[in-house]
């Protein structure tokens, strides 16, 4: 409402100036001799008006200029946070420049030679009907300064495009856009991305990886953008579904996300949420509540983020494809790295797509040849002989029996390299069950189990005047029998150390 009576005030005021004007004619032409003479009068009131109208003009223009200063990118709350981003501004601000001063220089000029050039008497026209030496002036201007400004610009675009020989010596990450939302990959500590393949995606791999490639099996899944403050970012960038675009306004990254052809940007953020956050706390704008219904809430620039945000109109809920990007330290984003599960191991290891299901993994048995080593080095070092023991976590035996599973040999080869390191050692294999069924029964299978482990050593080379084995059955519980856990705890198989 009030936004139309500022519009009819407008309009009334403009025919009010216009019947002015006409008013202003008729009397001139009234009151003056001739029609030649009113035609003088009005020319010079006509030229004066050009004059007035070039001086407010070019004020508003210098005053819209200082009041949006902190709209201009590179300038205040909107200074690039990466180290290209810096570099395109200054061209922006470079183009901005010149094609300021041109303006400047042909609106002075425009209304200056509409008062100057006004109809007097005595005065003609002079025309030109061709120059030589301005068509080439004006010509080789433009041209230089259009080529001065596709050299910088190309050097900025080959700084965000160069080609990597060694991707995995830059932070890495992928982003797939669909409709609508981003999914986030990061190479986990291998620094590779996993080969993909369309034909895999499903509702428990939405991304399609190969989980044939080892490659893969580290990689994990964010919900965010996190990123080290001073390193090389390389963003491997691909789509589902339509076109989309990654684009990152603080760090003026924007680039398209095509389906079936990865597109690629390296930047280098420079500064961290933190330091952000901490720059906008000077601006007036940051200084409002950041819920606008809460007057009480952090103001704005305490709840600033980086955002990322999908710069292609492709669907209706196109506005909801946002994430936040996080800039932190180096050390703290290596800690976050470290923590974040792997895709593969969280939701599909030992399911029936996993590939290596029934099997251990490299990682796995590192892992448990790391555990194996910390127990014995304990039971070595240990003085009392109740604890000289070294549980056997990955032996297992087929339900019932004394059939040693598959995947306990590489345990066991742990325990066969140890005998054949300290070549005097002996020990006692340990058979134990837990407190379901006969007792006698169980008694009897853990004997007959102490005895599959012993003859496992045997055949391996270890002498057997060095073993001997027992079985417990249920009579040294180590945990409560009344939950699966502890009833899990206390069917193990276990050594102990009885000479060095
Ligand atoms: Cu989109």
């Amino acid at each position: 409402m009030q936004l139309l009576i500022v519009i009819i005030s407008v309009v009334l005021l403009v025919l009010i100036v216009i019947q002015v004007g006409k008013l202003g004619e008729m009397t001139t032409a009234l009151s003056s001799s001739s029609a030649e003479e009113a035609q003088q009068t009005v020319n010079s009131r006509q030229g004066n008006l050009m004059l007035v109208f070039l001086i407010g003009f070019l004020g508003l223009f210098i005053w819209s200029a200082l009041y949006y200063k902190n709209y201009y990118l590179g300038f205040g709350p909107n200074e690039a946070a990466s180290e290209h981003g810096k570099k395109i501004d200054w061209l922006f601000n470079v183009t901005l420049v010149i094609t300021g001063i041109v303006f400047f220089i042909t609106q002075v000029l425009l209304f200056y030679f509409a008062w100057k050039y006004r109809g007097r008497k005595g005065h003609q026209a002079q025309y030109i009907s061709h120059d030589n030496k301005l068509e080439i002036v004006w010509t080789l201007v433009p041209a230089i300064t259009m080529t001065l400004l596709v050299i910088g610009g190309m050097d900025v675009w080959n700084s965000v495009m160069p080609d990597v020989d060694d991707p995995t010596e830059l932070v890495q990450l992928e982003v797939t856009g669909y409709q609508f939302a981003w999914d986030i990959r990061y190479p986990g500590a291998d620094n590779e991305l996993g080969d993909k393949n369309f034909r895999l995606i499903s509702a428990t791999n939405p991304l399609g990886q190969d989980w044939t490639d080892k490659r893969n099996l580290d990689d994990f899944h964010a919900s965010e953008i996190v990123l080290p403050v001073g390193k090389q970012v390389r963003v491997r960038i691909t789509a589902k579904d339509v076109l989309h675009s990654f684009y990152l306004p603080q760090f003026r990254v924007k680039m398209d996300a095509v389906p079936g052809m990865p597109t690629y940007f390296i930047f280098t953020p420079t500064k961290t949420t933190e330091e952000y956050r901490k720059e906008l706390s000077k601006y007036p704008e940051f200084q409002v509540p950041s819920d606008p219904d809460d007057p009480n809430s952090d103001p704005l620039w305490k709840t600033a983020n980086y955002e990322l945000a999908c710069a292609e109109l492709c669907g209706k809920g196109h506005y909801s494809m946002r994430r936040v990007v996080k800039v932190v330290s180096e050390e703290e984003f290596e800690k976050w790295a470290k923590e974040q599960p792997s895709f593969y191991m969280t939701n599909i290891r030992g399911t029936d797509e996993d590939p290596y299901k029934g099997q251990y993994l490299e990682v796995e048995l590192k892992q448990h040849a790391k555990e194996y080593k910390a127990q014995l080095e304990k039971a070595i070092e240990a003085e009392n002989p109740d604890d000289k023991i070294v549980r056997l976590k990955y032996v297992t035996f087929e339900t019932g029996s004394a059939k040693l599973s598959p995947l306990s040999k590489y345990e066991l080869d742990e325990v066969v390299a140890t005998l054949k390191e300290y070549r005097h050692m002996k020990i006692e294999i340990a058979g134990h069950t837990d407190n379901t069924g006969d007792a006698d029964a169980n008694m009897a299978l853990s004997q007959r189990r102490a005895e599959a482990v012993q003859n496992y050593l045997i055949e391996h080379g270890i002498d057997p005047a060095r073993l001997t084995a027992k079985g417990y059955g249920s009579s040294r519980p180590q945990a409560s029998n009344d939950t699966e856990e502890g009833r899990q705890e206390n069917r193990r198989t276990e050594f102990k150390i009885l000479d060095l």
